[in-house]
C-alpha cells in the first residue's frame, strides 16, 4: 500500500507538537539597547560587542548584526553543558528577509526534480515517519574568523558561532525514497523560506551529493534538545548534515530538488569555497588559487572554565575544563598545556554523546605566578590532531589550530 497515503489517512495528534509560531518583524528590526558588552579579544581591536536579549526565543546573546540577525553564543554558555540551550544557540542568516511566522497547517515540504513522484509533505505527515535522534555540532564555516591575521572581511565572529544540540527528525533518505529518485540523479538541492532582500540577489540554496544525501544520517530535523526549533534556528524544519559545516544545514527547509547535474548556484559555485591546499591554508593575501567547496569539519577544542585575561589567586595547580569536538569523527584525546605548549597533560574526557557531539574535558595544570598560557589540543578518532599554526584564507573559513587562553595568577 502507498505509504504516504496511509500516513495521511491516519490522523495524528502529534501535530500539536508544533504550534503556530510567530515573531514580529518589529522585534527583529528593533536595535538592542547596548548595555552590557562582550569582549571577543579579537586581534587588532574593535572587539567589543553588545549583549542583547531583544530577539524572540533568545536569551543573552552577543550581537554581531541586527539585520539579518547574527547572534553569537557567549563562551561561558559552553562551560555549563556540552548541549547548547536553544535560547542561547547562535543565529546566522544571509538575507534579512527571513520567516517571521510559519503556519504549521498549510506548511508543505516539497520534493521534486528528478523523482518519480513529486511530493508536498505536511508537518503532520512528516511527524509520522520513523524518527532518528543524535547529537551534532552546528558550526559556521567562519566561526572564529575574527582571529584571522591578517584580518579578512565577513562577520568578525569569536568562537561562539557554533553550538551542539540533540536533533530529532526523519532521515532525508526516507523522504527521498518516498519520492523515488530517478536514475541519473547526482545531487540534491535544499531551498528554504528565506528570500533574497534585493531583486537580483541569489536565493540561499545548498546541495549535497546524492550518496551523501542518502547516507541515512543526514536528517530533516523538527526538534532540537527536545523542543521545536526556535524560529531563528529554522522552525519548523532544518537539514542536519552531521560532521559538515553549517552552511549545508539549511534552515526553514521547504523544498528539496533532486538534480541531474551539479548545482552551479552562487552558494555552491562561488560562496563557501576554500583553498584546495592542505588545511585550507594559503599565504596571506593570496587570491588566485584552486578552490573547492567547504565540507567536513576538523577537530577543535577550547578552554571554557576561565575567560581570556582572567586574574586568579595563585595556586600551584588548578582545575581547568572545556569542550572538544572531533569534526567528522569522535573525540579520541585531549591534552592541555599551561606553559604555552612546552609540556602537556592528558585531560579526562566526559561522557561520549556520539561522534558528532561536543565532549567535555577536564584537567589539572600547574601554574606559575604571573601570566600562564593555557593551550588545549584535540585528536579525533581518525588520528587527526589540531595543528599549532593558524591557517589563513580570504574567506576566514575552517580555523582549527590549537587555541590558547592567557590567565594571570597573582
Ligand atoms: N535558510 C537558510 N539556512 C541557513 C542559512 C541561511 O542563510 N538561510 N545560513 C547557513 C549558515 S552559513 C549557518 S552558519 C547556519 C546557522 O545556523 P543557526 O542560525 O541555526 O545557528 O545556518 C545555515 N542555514
Ligand atoms: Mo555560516
Amino acid at each position: 500500500m502507498d505509504r504516504l497515503n496511509s500516513l495521511l489517512a491516519a490522523e495524528t495528534n502529534r501535530r500539536r507538537l508544533l504550534g503556530r509560531m510567530a515573531i514580529g518583524a518589529g522585534a527583529i528590526a528593533a536595535p538592542a539597547l547596548a548595555q552590557q558588552m562582550a569582549d571577543l579579544h579579537l586581534p587588532g581591536g574593535n572587539d567589543e560587542r553588545p549583549l542583547t536579549t531583544a530577539f524572540p526565543g533568545k536569551g543573552s546573546m552577543i550581537l554581531q548584526r541586527n539585520r539579518p540577525p547574527l547572534l553569537e553564543t557567549p563562551m561561558e554558555v559552553f562551560d555549563r553543558s556540552v548541549f547548547t540551550p536553544n535560547d542561547q544557540f547562535f543565529v546566522r542568516w544571509h538575507w534579512s528577509d527571513i520567516p517571521t511566522s510559519v503556519d504549521v497547517e498549510t506548511f508543505r515540504l516539497r520534493v521534486g526534480g528528478m523523482v518519480e513522484r513529486p511530493l508536498a509533505i505536511s508537518l503532520a505527515q512528516l511527524l509520522r515517519l520513523p524518527r532518528i535522534e543524535y547529537a551534532a555540532v552546528n558550526q559556521c564555516s567562519g566561526n572564529s574568523r575574527g582571529y584571522f591575521q591578517p584580518r579578512v572581511p565577513g562577520a568578525q565572529w569569536g568562537h561562539g558561532a557554533m553550538g551542539n544540540a540533540k536533533w530529532t527528525g526523519v532521515r532525508l533518505k526516507d523522504v527521498l525514497d518516498l519520492a523515488r529518485v530517478r536514475a541519473g540523479a547526482v545531487q540534491v538541492r535544499f531551498d528554504a523560506l528565506d528570500q533574497p532582500a534585493v531583486p537580483d540577489g541569489p536565493d540561499f540554496e545548498k546541495s549535497l551529493g546524492l550518496d551523501h544525501a542518502r547516507d541515512g544520517e543526514v536528517m530533516i530535523a523538527f526538534a532540537m534538545n527536545g523542543e521545536q526549533l526556535p524560529l531563528l534556528n529554522g522552525f519548523p524544519l532544518r537539514l542536519i548534515v552531521p560532521g559538515w559545516y553549517s552552511t549545508y544545514w539549511v534552515k526553514a527547509l521547504n523544498a528539496i530538488e533532486v538534480l541531474g547535474a551539479p548545482d552551479e548556484n552562487y552558494w555552491m559555485a562561488k560562496a563557501y569555497k576554500i583553498p584546495t591546499a592542505p588545511g585550507a591554508d594559503v599565504a596571506p593575501g593570496s587570491k588566485d588559487f584552486p578552490t573547492t567547496p567547504i565540507s567536513a569539519m576538523i577537530p577543535r577544542s577550547w578552554m571554557t572554565s576561565l575567560p581570556e585575561g582572567q586574574v586568579i589567586a595563585y595556586e600551584p595547580e588548578i582545575e581547568v575544563g572545556g569542550i572538544a569536538m572531533g569534526g567528522d569523527h569522535g573525540v579520541a584525546r585531549v591534552a592541555v598545556s599551561s606553559d604555552g605548549g612546552r609540556s602537556w597533560r592528558q585531560a579526562t574526557l566526559g561522557p561520549d554523546e556520539g561522534r558528532y557531539s561536543f565532549r567535555r574535558w577536564d584537567a589539572r595544570v600547574p601554574l606559575v605566578r604571573g601570566r600562564n598560557r593555557i593551550a588545549v589540543r584535540c585528536w579525533n578518532s581518525a588520528g587527526v590532531a589540531q595543528p599549532f599554526r593558524p591557517i589563513w584564507n580570504p574567506g576566514g573559513y575552517m580555523r582549527g589550530n590549537v587555541e590558547t587562553t592567557t590567565i594571570v595568577a597573582s
